[in-house]
C-alpha cells in the first residue's frame, strides 16, 4: 500500500507539472502535497440518496480536468484494462481470457461483463452485518492477534471474528460469483477497488 501510494504520488507530481504555470497548477500542486490514498468505509451509512458502493467506482466514464482541459475518460476506478493481458501468467480460465477486471461477471465466458448492480446490492445487504462485526470486534476483543487475523484463532470469548475475516467478506461481496477478480487472492489487486478497501 505504501509503495503504491508513493508511486501514485510521483505520477501525480508529473501530471501537475504538465499544467501551464498559474493558479490551476498551484492548486493541484498543493493538493498533491497532502495526497493520501483515499479509503472506502464500507461500514458507514452512505450519504442520503447515495449508494453504498460509491458511484465513482461503478460509472464506466468520468469527467476529469486534464492539463489540456476538461475531458471525459474511461473511469480508472470502474475496472482495470489489461494492457496487454499476459494470458500465460494468468494460466487458469477464465482469468487468462478476460481483458478487464470484472465484478459479479455474467458468466465465465471470455465475453462476460460486470454486473455492478449486483455488486452494489451485495455490499448494501452486507453493510449492517459488517458494521456490527467491526463494532463488536473493537469493543469486545482485547487480544490483538485474534482481533487482527484468522490464523490466531478465536479462543477469547470477545473475538468471534477478526478484521481479516471481515475484510475477506468485502472481497467476496465485490467479486461475486462466476470468478470476479476481487474474490480471489491472486487476482484481487488488479481491481482498482482493492486499493480503496485495503487503505
Ligand atoms: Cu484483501
Amino acid at each position: 500500500m505504501a509503495l503504491f501510494e508513493q508511486q501514485f504520488h510521483s505520477v501525480m507530481l508529473n501530471v501537475v507539472q504538465q499544467f501551464p504555470a498559474g493558479k490551476k497548477r498551484n492548486k493541484y500542486a498543493k493538493a498533491a502535497s497532502t495526497f493520501r490514498v483515499p479509503y472506502w468505509d464500507w461500514a458507514i451509512a452512505p450519504p442520503a440518496g447515495k449508494p453504498t458502493l460509491p458511484l465513482v467506482l461503478t460509472q464506466s466514464t468520468i469527467s476529469v480536468t486534464s492539463p489540456s482541459g476538461p475531458q471525459t475518460i474511461a473511469n480508472p476506478l470502474f475496472r482495470y484494462q489489461f494492457a496487454p493481458l499476459d494470458s500465460a501468467n494468468f494460466y487458469y480460465a477464465p482469468w487468462n481470457a478476460w481483458q478487464v477486471t470484472l465484478r459479479w461477471p455474467t458468466s465465465e465466458d471470455p465475453s462476460a461483463t460486470s454486473q455492478q448492480n449486483l455488486a452494489q446490492a451485495a455490499v448494501e445487504n452486507g453493510r449492517l452485518n459488517l458494521r456490527d462485526n467491526v463494532y463488536n470486534l473493537f469493543t469486545q476483543c482485547s487480544q490483538y492477534a485474534e482481533f487482527s487475523n484468522d490464523a490466531s484463532g478465536n479462543s477469547d470469548a470477545g473475538c468471534h471474528t477478526s478484521l481479516e475475516a471481515i475484510h475477506d467478506q468485502i472481497h467476496s461481496l465485490v467479486g461475486g460469483n462466476n470468478d470476479g477478480h476481487m474474490t480471489y487472492l491472486w487476482y484481487a489487486a488488479f481491481d482498482p477497488i482493492f486499493w480503496l478497501h485495503h487503505a
